[in-house]
């Protein structure tokens, strides 16, 4: 006993360190924010704002569209669905659900919205990659054939929002989207002037002039900017690179590739955030007639032609080999360039002050690479942004010289970003099918404990070949496997969990697992504690997670609950698979479910 009192601040140092070295281990790698990837995401540097989520359910979402205050379409890549989320809920049945083929980067992909509201006449564009036949996926092997078929196009269709269905399809855009399967774009937003401007890159080819192949095929459309008015005409007396369709359409051009524009609200003016090859992502101001270099210059840098993934020599301020359209094209630099790629995608102009007056009109930057969030500042005149230290240099030469411009992160994927109507800015994450948004901390909300699962009334059940002890307020769940074959062993703890609306559910573990197999998985998962059973004899999944650690450190996880596992009887499981003969051990040191 004394010797066990003593060696307790020794385990708990070693545990300290233990922790620390996970802190730093993952730091090392690519983000040093990512421990908190499983949690909500967090906002660096300003303790009056705070992420909530608004809705977490969503199939790899990549772009919405506010129809008002609390009402929200969202689109969901792979399916070709235009959800609806009203006050935080999914709408039971899609606004539209079109045919995509969604091969990489094709998909269902920009949306926005126009029209005026209040006489019922609301306007929604949608850019998608079409399936070539009546089903998603047409450009996929299939479930039992492997007889893919490429899609009719990259098309952008007006659609009108009448009770509650997007209805009465106009096909204004008809672009290439082969011969590559990646560099579609896909962001469509309607600017001040009513037009509406849509991304497309070069389908992983740069072989037409609009990529600066000075003997390349004619215009197709791809590459670049486009701009029509909302019935999908050109614009009369603006056609700022040349008379010919689609040239006529062209707002800028020389884009590799984007997934994010938007509109500065004081000048007006277009931005873009654009995607090198594994170097040179670039945000850029877009004046018409914008020559953004691709695929001769990425980033400030020459392409490397032995190499085209790494950058070549910096290129002059006048890059030659530029296709220029007898001087009505214009290419200039990047405002800010990544060296390193972390796959730019949503750009937003914080047009609010609902954050602070601080953030009024800057600009928000996301990533997909490391669900970050960029915050810059912008010059006086509205032309460049405002950098300091060793981004002074407009370049962050490292992944380390991010760190003054991470406004947040743990957002998993960022697809889009848009200022609602409430004037808070709501962020869509494609690897938690989540919508969150960042709000200001009125008052400390203290998180309340709901349940706490390693309470002395709370009786976990063992089952298979587990045996289970609750010791010192820490559940271990043992499993000494002599059988070859993968056998799910599992302990169980009936309960409810009970909470109240519009708050988000959170359960944290703190847990220790091993197996001396390095074979075992160990995962939690919640499911139906029904009397009835599917029909398949299993009760139903409601929600399940992997425990990532298995190196016998103490590790701290917290997981977004759905709401659908609240107020009815459930079953917290907590699995250990074994995949052959060994020890494997899960011992839970913390436990509790609690509301934000
Ligand atoms: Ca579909
Ligand atoms: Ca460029
Ligand atoms: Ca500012
Ligand atoms: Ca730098």
């Amino acid at each position: 006993m004394t010797q066990f009192n003593m060696l307790c601040p020794l385990i708990g140092l070693f545990l300290f360190i233990a922790f620390i070295w996970i802190l730093v281990s993952i730091g090392h790698n690519t983000d040093y924010y990512s421990v908190h990837a499983y949690g909500l995401p967090i906002i660096h540097n300003d303790p009056n704002l705070k992420t909530e989520l608004v809705f977490l359910g969503l199939d790899h979402p990549t772009s919405m569209a506010f129809l008002g205050a609390d009402d929200i379409l969202v689109l969901e890549k792979n399916n070709g669905t235009v959800q609806r989320i009203v006050n935080g809920n999914m709408l039971d049945e899609p606004a539209l659900d079109v045919n995509v083929a969604n091969k990489r980067t094709r998909g269902i992909l920009g949306i926005d919205v126009a029209g005026n509201p209040t006489r019922g006449q609301i306007y929604v564009f949608l850019y998608y990659t079409e399936s070539s036949r009546g089903i998603d996926g047409s450009d996929n092997c299939q479930v039992d054939v492997c007889n893919p078929a490429e899609p009719l196009g990259n098309r952008l269709y007006k659609y009108e929002l009448r009770d509650g269905k997007l209805v009465s399809p106009r096909l204004l855009l008809d672009l290439p989207a082969t011969p590559g399967t990646g560099e579609n774009g896909g962001p469509v937003r309607v600017g001040p002037d009513k037009n509406v401007y849509l991304v497309i890159g070069d389908l992983l080819h740069p072989r037409t002039i609009m990529s600066n192949n000075s003997t390349g095929l004619p215009p197709d459309g791809t590459s670049g900017v486009l701009r029509i008015t909302q019935d999908g005409q050109p614009i009369t007396g603006e056609n700022i690179l040349g008379d010919a369709d689609p040239l006529n359409k062209y707002y800028a051009y020389g884009i590799r590739n984007s997934f994010g524009i938007d509109f500065d609200p004081l000048t007006g003016k277009l931005w873009d955030t654009e995607n090198g090859p594994l170097y040179g992502d670039e945000i850029n101001l877009i004046e018409p007639g914008f020559n953004s270099g691709s695929s001769v210059v990425q980033g400030i840098w020459y392409s490397n032609p032995s190499n085209l993934s790494i950058a070549g020599n910096v290129a002059p301020l006048k890059p030659h080999g530029l296709v220029d359209f007898d001087g009505k094209g214009k290419y200039s630099n990047p405002e800010f360039i990544w060296l390193d790629t972390i796959s730019p995608t949503a750009i937003a102009f914080i047009n609010s002050d609902k954050l602070g007056k601080k953030y009024s009109n800057d600009i928000m930057v996301g990533d997909i690479n490391n669900g970050n969030l960029y915050h810059f500042d912008l010059n006086d005149k509205r032309t460049g942004l405002i950098l300091k230290g060793k981004l002074a240099d407009k370049v962050a030469d490292t992944y380390a010289e991010n760190k003054d411009i991470i406004f947040g992160s743990g957002f998993r994927g960022i697809t889009d970003m848009q200022v609602g109507p409430d004037g808070y800015l709501y962020i869509l994450s494609y690897y938690d099918g989540a919508i969150y948004r960042i709000v200001p901390i009125k008052s400390i909300i203290p998180r309340q404990s709901i349940i706490n699962l390693l309470d002395n009334n709370q009786i976990w059940k063992p089952f298979g070949q587990t045996t289970i002890s609750q010791n010192d307020g820490t559940l271990t769940i043992n499993v000494d496997s002599n059988k070859p074959l993968k056998i799910y062993n599992r302990s169980f703890l009936p309960t409810k969990i009970n909470y109240h609306m519009n708050k988000t559910l959170l359960l944290n573990l703190d847990y220790v697992s091993k197996s001396d197999m390095g074979n075992a998985t160990f995962s939690v998962q919640i499911r139906e504690n029904s009397s009835t059973y599917n029909t398949n004899g299993t009760k139903k999944i409601l929600w399940s997670s992997l425990l990532h650690n298995t190196s016998g450190n103490l590790t701290s996880e917290s997981f977004i609950l759905p709401d659908e596992v609240a107020n009815k009887p459930v079953e917290i499981r907590l699995y250990v698979i074994t995949e052959g003969k060994g020890q494997h051990t899960l011992a839970i040191k913390k436990a509790n479910i609690v509301y934000l």
